[in-house]
């Protein structure tokens, strides 16, 4: 009898944070509600959650999403949630210096409260705005570069590159999972033949001795 492929469920936590108006919740939207783009939006307010599961590498992923304000006076509120967090996607606006300016602020404030093997994504979110632009593409991958982190462009109005970001998020927080584990097994394997060696030692020990 031909044995049925056990998936395996994974839970992973997935922090949106940026400036207010970069288009977070939008994005989201996009992800999580079929397809959905709204121009008029209400600012966040606080915190909201999301949730979506996606099937890679024989595995399910539930996706638990926190879409964070990113309104000044909520900064102390979006922090709380960087601990435990699996991935973190920092936003910015192409159309906007300042929302990229503030780019190494947010990544600092994750830096300082997320967990140290937390993934970071950089997205320059509205590349539909072609005229608008003042971030260019290069720019978004230096800095990108020079943080350590992934980057991807996105626009939520078009829809395009939103699947493939969240997809690329996924795989490498399942790679990293996935070496972090081999590493324990190696590991566990070197710490038992230590084991062995030593118990080997004892018994030639005693027979010397007797
Ligand atoms: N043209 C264009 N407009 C966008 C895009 N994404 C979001 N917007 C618009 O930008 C505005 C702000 O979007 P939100 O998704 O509310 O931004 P946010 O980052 O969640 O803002 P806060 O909740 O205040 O932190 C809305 O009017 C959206 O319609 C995009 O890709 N292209
Ligand atoms: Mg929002």
């Amino acid at each position: 009898m031909n044995e049925i492929p056990v998936r395996e469920n994974i839970t992973l936590k997935v922090v949106v944070v940026g400036n207010s108006s970069v288009g977070k919740t939008s994005i989201l939207y996009r992800y999580t509600q079929g397809g959905i783009f709204h121009t008029e939006i209400d600012s966040t307010i606080g915190i909201d959650y999301r949730e979506r599961s996606l099937k890679l590498q024989n595995k399910t992923f539930q996706l638990q999403i926190w879409d964070t304000a990113g309104q000044e006076r909520f900064k102390t509120i979006t922090r709380s949630y960087y601990r435990n967090s699996d991935g973190i996607i920092v936003v910015y606006d192409v159309s906007s210096r300042d929302s990229f300016i503030k780019v190494r602020e947010w990544v600092e404030s994750v830096t300082e409260s997320a967990p140290e093997n937390v993934v970071m994504l950089l997205i320059g979110n509205k590349i539909d705005l072609t005229n608008k632009r003042c971030v260019t593409l290069e720019e978004g991958q230096d800095l990108a570069k020079k943080l350590g982190i992934k980057f991807i462009e996105t626009s939520a109005k078009t829809g395009v590159n939103i699947e493939m970001g969240f997809e690329f998020l996924v795989k490498t927080i399942n790679n990293q999972k996935e070496s972090k584990k081999t590493k324990k097994k190696k590991n566990k394997k070197k710490n038992n033949k230590k084991i062995m060696i030593t118990s080997e030692q004892e018994i030639g020990n005693h027979k010397n001795c007797c």
